[in-house]
């Protein structure tokens, strides 16, 4: 019993935590029923040809074989239905993938910073491990110049400009997210805000105070925040992979390619780098820390305010070298 038990959990899915996961399970559903069907439809047509064929029936060898056209034609054509819907069903399924965010506007919103509420981290894989940069409090990502990519710098980023100041940058560590359970708003009431529009909770609570709790309506409707990755290798080609978010995407040297997924769970989540990419490539390991907005909101505090002190300090020591 403790066996099949077994059996069937090896054959079954991993944890998923993402809101959208399940339509990659369906997909991988999908893809093995086709195979199953090709399976069986390759089998009876072996069946047919090994029993069709029997030498009790055909005792001299026929060189010409089957002159009718009709197997073929019908085979041919079975394969060309089979891989229009192999690629019909991978598109639908992928569209979602890619394409599912109804938040994704904020990928934009990297390259004009017009959005405040961005969450996106930065990743870089490098050989062997990951590293993270945080866009901080102010929700944005600072612009990057690889003229001060250094030790004490390793993202480039331009510390003088107002979006790169509070940037946080980690390295070699846990990457951590947010959980943000959206609110929508029903009715703008005396606030801003749109009809639809989607507000975290800090955003919600900060409009409570300003305007006050009978001034607007925003439901929690059940949607989850999606996380942008955007991802980038500094030396070789990897691969960002965490199962429970059913996301696997390559990082390229030179390209940055966004992922986004939204996490229903908080916790801690193995992630793993899927392109054998050197000798270290089986200790690349990671964690992706899942953690409540609370826990976000504080933790960039803390660890922008960390960053900071650190820039003041080396800036007092360049003064002091200058001196
Ligand atoms: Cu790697």
């Amino acid at each position: 019993m403790e066996l099949f038990n077994d059996i069937i959990k090896a054959f079954s899915f991993p944890e998923l935590v993402s809101q959208d996961g399940g339509k990659v399970d369906g997909l991988v559903i999908a893809v093995h029923l086709l195979m199953l069907a090709l399976f069986v439809g390759w089998l009876i047509y072996y069946g047919v040809a090994i029993w069709k064929f029997r030498s009790s029936r055909n005792p001299k060898a026929d060189y010409k074989g089957v002159k009718s056209k009709t197997i073929t034609n019908s085979l041919e054509g079975g394969i060309i239905i089979v891989e229009l819907a192999l690629v019909i069903v991978a598109t639908y399924f992928w569209n979602f993938y890619v394409n599912a965010a109804d938040d994704y506007a904020h990928v934009t919103a990297m390259a004009n910073g017009s959005k405040k509420d961005l969450h996106v981290v930065r990743v870089t894989a490098e050989q062997f491990a990951w590293n993270a940069h945080y866009p901080g409090p102010n929700g944005r990502l600072g612009k990057q110049d690889k003229a001060l990519v250094g030790g004490d710098n390793p993202f480039g980023i331009i510390r003088d400009d107002v979006d790169g100041s509070d940037d946080i940058a980690v390295l070699k560590s846990d990457i951590i997210v947010p959980l943000i359970r959206n609110y929508r708003v029903e009715d703008p009431g005396e606030t801003d805000f749109k009809i639809g529009e989607l507000l975290t909770e800090t955003e919600f609570n900060e409009a409570i105070v300003q305007y006050g709790a009978d001034s607007f309506e925003a439901i929690k409707d059940g949607s989850i925040r999606s996380i942008t990755i955007d991802l980038t290798s500094k030396d070789v080609i990897h691969s960002f992979k965490v199962l429970p978010f059913r996301v696997c995407q390559d990082a390229i040297p030179g390209l940055n390619i966004p992922i986004h997924f939204k996490p229903t769970k908080t916790g801690r989540y193995n992630l793993t780098c899927a392109q054998l990419c050197g000798d270290g490539h089986a200790l690349m390991r990671g964690v992706i820390r899942v953690v409540s907005e609370q826990e976000w909101n504080q933790w960039q505090k803390t660890e922008s305010a960390k960053n900071s002190s650190n820039q003041q300090q080396a800036s007092v020591t360049v003064d002091k070298v200058k001196a």
